[in-house]
């Protein structure tokens, strides 16, 4: 059985766990089944420091991370940095859409099967009219934080771990749609599910999960229940992020969601709080979409939930 040592565990919290264990065993006379990883906790002030980025970054391009521009490219290449620097293996895969070069950013962890690759992914882009900070700054910055927990955690999942950044999704979903259509179908069918995180650290946040592959779903669904968080179907656009190329191909999916411009409603906010009458974000594709426009009790709960998805899921 690996003991699985989490940073910031001190050696007599650890020699206690093996104390116990060997009790355990002892007592039971048989070792316990090994216990499956549990995903860390994502550190939200780590998340911000992400999206603190994201909107200096915006303010030193033009004031957007949009395709094509300087801000996108810049936020690209931050997040690329800290992955190579975390021992990630990474790939920048190059495009054209409208007439502008998009890159879509994939960073492989070493190990684990590759003929069943777990992926999570977000899109990294922003609309042209602001910093794009919860859509969607939120999804990057939570799987990039989840991809350097990995690190962190020096985490040998059965599975292959593979994280991605979309470039383009504003523009029709053009990045994710690129990667997908120019897979092998060999190498198509070694992905065994794509967890799809945009826009998960709305002002006045609901608390959906896509309602997709039953096996995912239940993943996201159990972790909420286990915080006493209730959930709701995903409704506000089936199909208008980068999940749906990898389920229009027959990946499973999954995904959550904090909502955009539909409007919470009164049973909402009794059973979620915030503010019923008004848009889950009322700066979606606005130029006050800034760091001033995030939920941290979402943004943390989410970021959680994307970290434990991951493990349990290439465990
Ligand atoms: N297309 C996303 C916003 C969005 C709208 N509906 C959903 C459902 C699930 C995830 C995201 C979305 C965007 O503007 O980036
Ligand atoms: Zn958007
Ligand atoms: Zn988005």
């Amino acid at each position: 059985m690996k003991l699985s040592v989490l940073p910031g565990r001190t050696s007599a919290a650890l020699a206690v766990s093996v104390a116990t264990l060997l009790a355990t065993a002892s007592i039971a006379g048989a070792a316990p089944a090994p216990a499956a990883a549990a995903a860390p906790d994502i550190p939200l002030a780590n998340v911000k420091a992400h999206l603190t980025q994201f909107q200096s970054i915006a303010a030193a391009n033009g004031g957007n991370r949009a395709h094509g521009r300087a801000g996108y490219k810049a936020s690209l290449d931050y997040v690329k940095a800290k992955l190579d620097a975390a021992g990630f293996t990474t790939t920048i895969q190059q495009f054209t859409s409208s007439g502008r070069t998009g890159y879509n950013l994939i960073a492989d962890w070493p190990g684990g099967d590759t003929n069943q690759v777990v992926m999570a992914g977000s899109h990294l882009d922003s609309v042209s009219s602001g910093a794009g900070i919860n859509d969607n700054g939120s999804g990057s910055a939570a799987v990039l934080e989840t991809a350097l927990a990995v690190s962190r955690a020096q985490y040998q999942p059965t599975k292959h771990l593979r994280f991605a950044w979309w470039g383009a999704e504003e523009l029709g979903l053009v990045g994710s749609r690129y990667y997908v259509n120019n897979l092998s179908s060999a190498n198509r069918a070694k992905i065994s599910g794509y967890l799809n995180f945009d826009m998960i650290g709305s002002p006045n946040p609901g608390y959906f999960v896509y309602d997709d592959d039953p096996a995912i779903e239940k993943v996201f669904k159990d972790y909420y229940a286990g915080l006493g968080v209730a959930t709701e179907i995903e409704t506000e656009g089936d199909g208008r992020s980068d999940h749906a190329p990898f389920k229009n191909a027959g990946v499973p999916v999954g995904g959550i969601f904090t909502g955009a411009s539909n409007t919470k409603s009164a049973a909402q906010a009794a059973k979620w709080g915030g503010t019923s009458g008004q848009a889950f974000d009322r700066c979606y594709h606005s130029s006050c979409d800034t760091t001033s426009n995030i939920n941290d009790t979402a943004l943390n709960r989410n970021s959680d939930a994307a970290a434990h998805a991951v493990w349990e899921l290439s465990s």
